[in-house]
């Protein structure tokens, strides 16, 4: 029985659609086996790394993990690693959350190598930066530390498993389709972001710009990046300024919850409101006074609660060896039910739903 949220049909379908693309995309990504051979002292990942899961051992009880988000002060990481240390309890584990209070490119290093010298068995990791935390990574995992990325990967050979949210090219797609729909497929489109360096947003942005190609896209065009760095103020100010130097913009889209509120707040009380339309992925919690004052129309989003289970979940199989990371293998999540570990060691949450003043009322995070 999965309590994975409902997509409105719309989506559905076209999610469908990008499917077959995903699966030619994600291969195309893989770069090759991603799997940590725990023989291996160097903690390097490796193709099909020699050691073999055992799909029916049992959890182990007591281990120690640790969810390390992006940033600690941020409401979506909080739902998600409070759902992951609720699950924790599920499986006897020991869990909780450190992090930093910005989402810098450095800022999780020195956490990784305290949840080192604690002797962790597994890090869950939403990186900030790919690189800054591989090498850091790397030392856990040569000293037999599970390392699940959440939410925003690093690189394949730094972690075991990536547990995306969605794919990320139905995330990055489906973003264009939805701002589309609502300014007739013409004028200029800004994107506020996170940080420059942030994966999960990098990754969705490289998709809107392949989906912005297509035919149907020819009147509309990407005038600018902005970058927010998931702070409220920078990102309420850059909102700000997009709307100066902008003066024909139609639309934003806000891939990040944090971004998309302070977006909203600014248009909600400037001259803009009703004249520029603002969608992107946000918290229904968040996002609520803005559908029910007309200044956003829909926005998408996961569900943060089974991000986090599904993680928590991730980190124990691999430390109690029912998995190793590799493709194919069946990761047993609880009361999501199973996932099957993908191409690049990544496990598919599922589909975003999309929030309008129809449902936002069904949902509560
Ligand atoms: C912000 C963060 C997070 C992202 C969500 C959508 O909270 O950037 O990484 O997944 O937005």
């Amino acid at each position: 029985m999965t309590t994975r949220l409902r997509a409105p049909r719309r989506l559905a379908a076209r999610l469908t659609a990008t499917a077959t693309v995903s699966v030619l995309a994600l291969s195309l990504a893989a770069c090759g086996g991603t799997t940590k051979d725990s023989s291996s002292a160097s903690g390097e990942g490796k193709a099909g790394g020699n050691a073999t899961a055992d799909p029916n051992a049992p959890l182990k009880k007591g281990l120690k993990i640790a969810f390390l988000p992006k940033q600690v002060n941020n409401p979506y990481e909080t739902i998600v690693d409070n759902a992951g240390i609720a699950a924790a309890k599920e499986f006897g584990a020991e869990a909780k959350e450190v992090g930093p209070s910005d989402a810098s490119a450095s800022s999780q290093v020195s956490y990784i190598n305290t949840l080192i010298q604690q002797q962790h068995d597994a890090i869950l990791i939403a990186a900030n930066d790919e690189n800054a935390v591989c090498g850091p990574l790397k030392q856990a995992m040569a000293k037999d530390i599970k390392i699940v990325a959440y939410d925003s990967d690093t690189n394949p050979e730094c972690r075991d498993v990536f547990i995306n949210q969605a794919s990320s090219e139905e995330i990055g797609r489906s973003q264009v389709k939805l701002l589309a729909e609502q300014i007739d497929h013409k004028g200029e489109i800004a994107i506020l972001s996170a940080t420059a360096n942030a994966t999960n947003q990098n990754t969705w942005i490289e998709f809107m710009k392949e989906e912005l190609k297509k035919p149907e896209y020819a009147d509309m065009k990407l005038v600018k990046v902005a970058y927010g760095d998931d702070n409220d103020q920078k990102s309420f100010q850059q909102t700000q300024g997009l709307l100066q130097a902008y003066p024909n913009l139609k639309g934003i889209i806000s891939p990040t919850t944090v971004g998309i509120a302070a977006a909203a707040r600014y248009i909600s009380g400037s001259e803009y409101k009703g004249k520029v339309v603002l969608t992107g992925l946000g918290t229904p919690d968040q996002m609520r006074k803005f559908i029910k004052n007309d200044t956003v129309e829909s926005f998408a989003l996961w569900d943060p609660k089974d991000l986090g289970y599904l993680s928590a979940y991730a980190a124990a199989a691999l430390a109690s060896g029912q998995i190793t990371g590799k493709q194919g293998e069946k990761l047993k999540a609880g009361k999501l039910g199973e996932r099957t570990i993908g191409a690049n060691g990544e496990i598919i949450l599922g589909p975003p739903t999309v929030f309008d003043a129809e449902n936002i009322d069904e949902y509560h995070f």
